[in-house]
């Protein structure tokens, strides 16, 4: 036992160790990825990465009908591709207790969405439990495996960004062993047929009216009764805000929100004179709330994004408990992708090639930005070739209509797109951008960089064989870092009328472990077309006096994609470069 600073990942993971989980489980997607990453560290479990949610949802699935407990990880978008099993693991119920993790974003730091997970707890009829800090993310996961246990359900406990990534003191505690019980053939429970399903249905009602009883006494909801002139109901990191901004309020703290406790808020806003919901997202809460006749303060309080302390106070008309001015005068960021990125050199291509891009989810999503520029679409994983697949079934464009995907979204739900476009006679053009990992959530292994959470070796898909086993007509190597080479063999796939996969494949920059020898600029040769420029590399600028391009040395990885792009031959090793120099002078 000791009390140790940890993030609500960290400490997510370390609840469900001391649960006595068996196995994790998941696909990483920020906010959430630390979780497994720092599950996989303890000797006692096995972990490892689904190529998709939907995937993790029913591998979590089996572990439980064979009596282990399983926890199952995910962002908020992932839940929507593992909702199908979610659903009717509801109705089966579980072996070994069977916990979700999911983290929501509000504010959209990384994602493409905004989502309330709790409305797919209630839709899904499963407990979702909200901790507020790291110290009750370990709590609620422990607690939520004894929930899943106790009441026969999947049990989601959802994160948000802040409780994710944020630190606090946790009390940590031993493992307590889970033995697996011994698996028992039940077909009733285990196989939803629509005979079967129909009972389920009646016995989830069931378990779910115990659990109703649960909520309205347990330990995770409760009321702290400080002045009653206002009452505030609240859950997960909000509570934090709540208690910063309005100290004298009184606060009903909901830690368990589905089913929602009725009688406790009933019995809250006896006590108080005015309540007010405070939480993120959606008015999940406020509704429920309001549909038992509690009359609700109006705080003005924006549906859309992420809550602060001084969000709350100026709401409220209190005053911050402290005010910190922000610090400016930081050089701006903007998202970038690396010097040497192997995506950019594809995107140049693109650009060059004036196709409609339909683009997906990964570091490459930076080709939409400047100055590539090269992207028409991204919505969710795996969209891209379906959306190139349907544009092209409509034929209002006569420019080339090209899907780009990077590896690990292609494992993750791209593969039945090409199924789709094969099946279905399209003509289209398939870009995956094979950088040997899953860059974008921070190198995580997937199935075609071969690679398992442990670290282990593990077969690589073959995308070269599985697109000609899928049907496309024709499969072309290309190295990403010759834009020309890329561009040469998009115009001759584009205008022939099959299905065709294009593997640009070179490892994510960050992965090369030796730097090549970086390269200057020939000032003589310059000729100040801005070319290089174009490439968008933060080791390429122009000089403001000479309008000239000038490559930091610090910076450039010698990846040679705008020695290739150069018409005038004026980017050279810059050893070479000093030499010119030398001789000049
Ligand atoms: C359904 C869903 N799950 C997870 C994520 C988080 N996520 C965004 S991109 C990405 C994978 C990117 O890897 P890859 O396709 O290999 O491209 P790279 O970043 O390496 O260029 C993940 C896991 C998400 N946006 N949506």
């Amino acid at each position: 036992m000791s009390l140790i600073l940890m993030s609500g990942n960290e400490a997510v993971a370390r609840g469900a160790w001391e649960a006595g989980v068996a196995i994790g489980v998941g696909y990483p997607g920020t906010p959430s990825t630390e979780v497994l990453e720092n599950l996989v560290r303890y000797d006692d479990v096995h972990c490892e990465w689904a190529p998709n949610e939907k995937v993790a949802a029913e591998v979590a699935a089996g572990v439980s009908m064979a009596g282990a407990r399983v926890l199952v990880t995910m962002k908020h978008v992932g839940l929507n591709v593992a909702a199908d099993p979610l659903f009717t693991q509801a109705y089966v119920g579980v072996g070994g207790g069977l916990v979700y993790l999911v983290a929501d974003d509000p504010s959209m730091h990384s994602s493409q969405n905004e989502q309330d997970t709790r409305n797919y707890a209630a839709a899904a009829k499963v407990p979702v439990l909200e901790p507020s800090d790291s110290s009750e993310a370990l709590a609620y996961v422990k607690r939520a495996f004894e929930i899943s246990e106790q009441y026969d359900v999947p049990v989601i406990v959802r994160t948000t960004t802040r409780v994710s990534h944020s630190k606090s003191l946790v009390q940590t505690g031993e493992r307590a062993e889970h033995a697996p019980g011994s698996y028992e053939k039940d077909a009733s429970r285990f196989v939803m047929i629509p005979a079967n399903a129909r009972m389920r249905r009646v016995s989830l009602a069931s378990r779910l009216d115990s659990l109703a009883s649960c909520v309205e006494s347990c330990d995770e909801n409760r009321m702290e009764l400080r002045d009653t002139g206002l009452g505030v109901i609240t859950s997960g990191i909000v509570y934090q805000y709540v208690r910063e901004a309005l100290p004298e309020a009184s606060i009903l703290k909901l830690g368990m929100t589905s089913p929602f406790p009725e009688g406790l808020v009933l019995d809250f806003s006896s006590k108080v004179e005015r309540i007010a919901v405070i939480e993120e997202l959606d008015p999940y809460l406020t509704l429920r709330v309001k549909a038992l006749g509690v009359k609700v303060v109006e705080t003005g309080l924006p549906r859309i994004g992420e809550y602060s302390p001084g969000l709350i106070s100026a709401a409220f008309g209190t005053v911050p408990l402290e005010k910190r001015e922000p610090i400016r005068d930081l050089p701006p960021r903007p998202p970038l992708m690396c010097p040497g990125c192997p995506h950019r050199g594809v995107f140049y291509a693109l650009g060059k090639l004036k196709a409609v891009v339909t683009g997906d989810i990964g570091c490459y999503t930076l080709g939409a930005l400047p100055p590539l520029q090269a992207m028409d679409s991204c919505v969710c994983m795996g969209a891209s070739i379906g959306m190139a697949h349907g544009m092209g079934l409509v034929k209002s464009t006569d420019r080339p209509i090209v899907a780009v995907i990077g590896d690990s979204t292609f494992a993750h739900s791209g593969i039945t797109g090409l199924l789709h476009m094969v099946y279905n006679g399209g003509a289209g053009t398939v870009m995956v951008l094979d950088n040997r990992t899953t860059a974008m959530t921070g190198h995580q292994g997937n199935p075609v960089s071969g690679i398992t959470l442990s670290g282990d070796p593990a077969p690589a898909l073959d995308l070269e064989a599985l697109a000609t086993a899928v049907g496309a007509r024709s499969v072309r190597m290309v190295n990403p870092h010759d834009p020309a080479e890329v561009l040469q063999v998009l115009k001759e796939e584009t205008s022939a009328d099959h299905v065709s996969l294009i593997i640009a494949k070179a490892p994510c920059a960050l992965l090369v472990r030796e730097k090549a020898d970086p390269f200057a600029v020939d000032e003589e040769l310059c000729t100040k077309c801005g070319r290089c420029i174009k490439l968008g590399c933060p080791a390429i600028a122009k000089d403001p006096e000479t309008a000239r391009a000038v490559i930091d040395a610090t910076l450039c990885v010698g990846c040679e994609q705008c020695v290739r792009v150069c018409k005038a031959d004026a980017i050279v090793p810059s050893g070479a470069a000093c030499d010119i120099g030398r001789e000049r002078s």
